[in-house]
């Protein structure tokens, strides 16, 4: 098949999904067409079936807010007519299922049908798509989509919540390349990183208020207290200041390094023994599947999509948002004997493996040709 892909080009969430999925479906023989407005950061290698179309967004000072979703929809007509492009597939409805939906409009005029699947990730519903100002609209691409999917079951419970859906959903879940990740539980360079005694922990996200990170720093300043351990946090957002302003009043900023954003996740995790994710609200959290197939136990919040991939005593544990005393107790337990920790570990990427790529992606065919044979 020719499949475009829309999605946001940066790191993290759901443009590493959309990526990730584009260079599975071209090795298995699909053409792709990724067409947003920036190469995306995990797409090193454009090869003869992965292609990269950039959407540009002339400047001019009439307009306040640059009009993104008109160059995103023209674009689309334009490549779906040079290229054949048979089913657009868009990642985060906002505002890229109704930017699919106008394109798929103007294609009608010239007798072109192309399908749209829109895949729902999160923030797209929980905290940006449900706010007044957007819901009408995004309620209108859902049901026009041609097919909807969904990386929860969580996920698809909120967005039946929140919204009128006329439209079935699926719910096809995040994935992972296990075969990518397959250093075993080696050192993988940590003694350039912390001393043989000192526990690694990590948080990667995108230090946004969800992420809760000061629950982070809270619970890290807790284990510390009873054993040697650092703290590596991932990423670049608004939180990040205040992150490191808490740790510096709590008197461990030398047991912190803050890296930035990193293309070497798997290298980080690799030397890593717990991970953080206490979020407010996730779909899904990719970023503790990431450390689970890494041999990383997760200590989480218990809300969204979470629990369907961190299980409660076998890859971690699970509290209610905002209970660092909890989080920090399970974190400890985990940390604190060296069996335990290999066990955890040893679970941690077994259940990771039920999310390999090879299972999910064929999913996403399905779809496709459900959607093309409805054409
Ligand atoms: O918050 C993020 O990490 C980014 C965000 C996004 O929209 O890209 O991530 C969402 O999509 C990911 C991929 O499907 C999910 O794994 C995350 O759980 C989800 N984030 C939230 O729901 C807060």
């Amino acid at each position: 098949m020719k499949i475009g892909i829309v999605c946001y080009p940066t790191f993290g969430g759901s443009g590493v999904v959309a990526t990730e999925l584009g260079i599975e479906l071209s090795k298995r023989g699909h053409e792709i067409h990724f067409i947003t407005y920036n190469q995306p950061v995990r797409l090193e290698l454009l090869s003869n079936n992965v292609h990269y179309h950039e959407v540009n967004v002339p400047e001019y000072p009439l307009f306040h807010y640059q009009p993104y979703e008109l160059a995103l929809s023209s674009k689309l007509v334009d490549m779906v007519k040079l290229h054949k492009i048979e089913v657009l597939h868009v990642h985060y409805a906002i505002p890229h299922a109704y930017a699919a939906y106008m394109a798929q409009k103007m294609l009608r005029e010239e007798n072109i049908y192309v399908p749209i699947v829109t895949t729902l990730h999160g923030t797209d519903i929980t905290l940006v798509g449900s706010h007044p100002f957007y819901k009408t609209a995004v309620t209108f691409s859902i049901n026009k989509s041609d097919a909807v999917t969904a990386v929860s079951q969580s996920l698809k419970e909120d967005t039946l919540r929140l919204f009128d859906i006329k439209n079935e959903i699926d719910v096809v879940t995040n994935f992972i390349d296990v075969g990518k990740y397959n250093h075993g539980f080696t050192d993988c360079q940590r003694g350039m990183m912390a001393k043989e005694e000192e526990k690694i922990i990590t948080h990667i996200s995108n230090f946004r208020p969800v992420k809760r990170i000061e629950d982070i720093v809270k619970v890290f300043y807790n284990i510390q207290k009873e054993m040697p351990a650092k703290l590596m946090m991932v990423g670049e957002g608004p939180e990040k200041e205040k992150a490191e302003l808490l740790c510096d009043k709590l008197g461990i900023s030398e047991k912190v390094i803050f890296f930035g954003q990193s293309n070497e996740i798997d290298k980080i995790l690799c030397f890593t023994d717990l991970f953080l994710l206490p979020s407010e609200t996730e779909s899904f959290g990719l970023a503790a599947l990431e450390a689970m197939v890494s041999g990383v136990p997760v200590i989480s919040s218990n809300t969204g999509g979470i629990p369907e991939v961190n299980r409660e005593g076998v890859t971690g544990f699970l509290s209610n948002v905002g209970d660092v005393e909890e989080m920090s107790k399970n974190a400890i337990y985990v940390l604190s004997d060296v069996e335990r920790l290999r066990t955890f570990k040893e679970n941690a990427r077994k259940e990771a493996e039920k999310f390999d790529i090879h299972n999910i992606v064929p999913q996403y065919e399905a779809i496709y040709q459900r959607t093309l044979s409805r054409c």
